[in-house]
């Protein structure tokens, strides 16, 4: 049997089962929420907050309504291949009133879940999806998240190398490749370095995975030797291997997503931050009140409050010179304002 024959009965089964089993029925009273993490939660943080900040609405609402609320975290695994299926089994079980997710390969996958189970209702981050009843998304400008991280990378490198050292080059260390990698990431982190100097290009790798961090270790070794001293890593929980080559061979890291600088002291320069855990918290508290926008996809970023660089660690302060930190903050402060240069 193909591929498209095994979906078609495996749906087919969830269904029957669902009838059988009398799912569908909802729990007395309280709200039924499942958050699908496509992959593992320790080590990536847009995972981590996006389950707590589920975590943290579900909580408060229960306090303030004195309602039960069920919710179920089901981490997906990295094996790509299985998160429609496990979509499909959680939206045939009709035990949710809503599947809560975080990923730029969600929208697919829950268009085609949606062809079977055009009621259940999701809520997707980090991906869009407009026009679909039973979905509401929200993408973070990740345009803004780049630009600064490649603009803070490009700074200290200069201070690094010196501005008159040949080596104009900045590391991206990336999990895979994926359209808002190559389309919006990688490009707006080209930019953020070129503004500080126009001789700037970008070391990119790809590791192949989320996890691997030994392999994530061997391609910063590799970009530093090449002459990278800066690198963005954004390979989930193989992230841990970057930051230790670079606290090793004296580069430095810049963050994404979540504050890094504690993670190693020193090392890492910059944070540009994603704030995804008051996002789920936001959205699942609409979503309780019966006001969430559905069919709806927004848009988020600095202004809005979702996106931003951390310039008030005391680590940032200690580890990252006052000149480049004077640079760096006129340039988060002309995005704040609303006017980040055009591409
Ligand atoms: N980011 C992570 O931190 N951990 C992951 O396991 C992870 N898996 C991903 C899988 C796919 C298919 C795609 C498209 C992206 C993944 N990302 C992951 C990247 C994430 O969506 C986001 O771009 C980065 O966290 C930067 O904000």
């Amino acid at each position: 049997m193909n591929r498209r024959a095994m979906k078609k009965v495996l749906a087919a089964v969830l269904v029957l089962a669902a009838l059988l089993f009398g799912a569908g029925k909802k729990s007395e009273g309280g709200a039924r929420i499942a958050v699908f993490i496509p992959g593992v939660r320790a080590g990536s943080a847009i995972y981590d907050m996006l389950a707590s900040g589920v975590e943290e609405a579900v909580a408060e609402w229960q306090a303030a309504q004195g309602k039960p609320v069920a919710l179920n975290v089901i981490e997906g695994g990295y094996n790509q291949a299985e998160w429609e299926d496990k979509v499909t089994a959680l939206a045939a079980s009709g035990q949710y009133d809503v599947i809560i997710s975080s990923n730029p390969s969600l929208p697919a996958i829950v268009a085609d879940v949606l062809e079977k189970f055009p009621a259940q209702k999701f809520i997707l981050f980090d991906g869009e999806l407009s026009g679909n009843p039973s979905v509401y998304t929200l993408r973070y400008n990740q345009r803004e998240q780049g630009y600064m991280a490649g603009h803070i990378a490009a700074l200290v490198s200069e201070e690094l190398a010196g501005p008159s050292s040949g080596h104009k080059k900045v590391g991206l260390i990336a999990g895979q490749e994926y359209p808002a990698m190559n389309n919006v990431i990688l490009p707006a982190y080209l930019e953020g370095a070129k503004a500080v100097n126009p001789a700037y290009s970008v070391d990119f790798r790809v590791l192949g995975n989320w996890f691997d961090a030994q392999k994530a270790a061997d391609l910063a070794q590799d970009m530093i030797n090449g002459g990278a001293r800066v690198i963005l890593a954004i390979a989930g929980g193989a992230n841990e291997g970057v930051l230790q080559t670079a606290g090793e061979k004296g580069a430095k890291v810049v963050w994404c997503d979540i504050n890094g600088y504690a993670l190693k002291e020193g090392v890492v320069v910059g944070s540009a931050v994603i704030h995804q855990d008051k996002a789920a918290r936001k959205k699942t508290l609409s979503f309780l009140s019966g006001t969430l926008p559905f069919g709806q996809a927004e848009y988020a970023g600095v202004r809005e409050g979702y996106v931003d660089f951390v310039e008030d660690d005391p680590i940032y302060l200690k580890t990252v010179s006052e000149a480049v930190r004077q640079k760096q903050a006129a340039l988060v402060e002309q995005i704040r304002s609303g006017h980040l240069p055009a591409p």
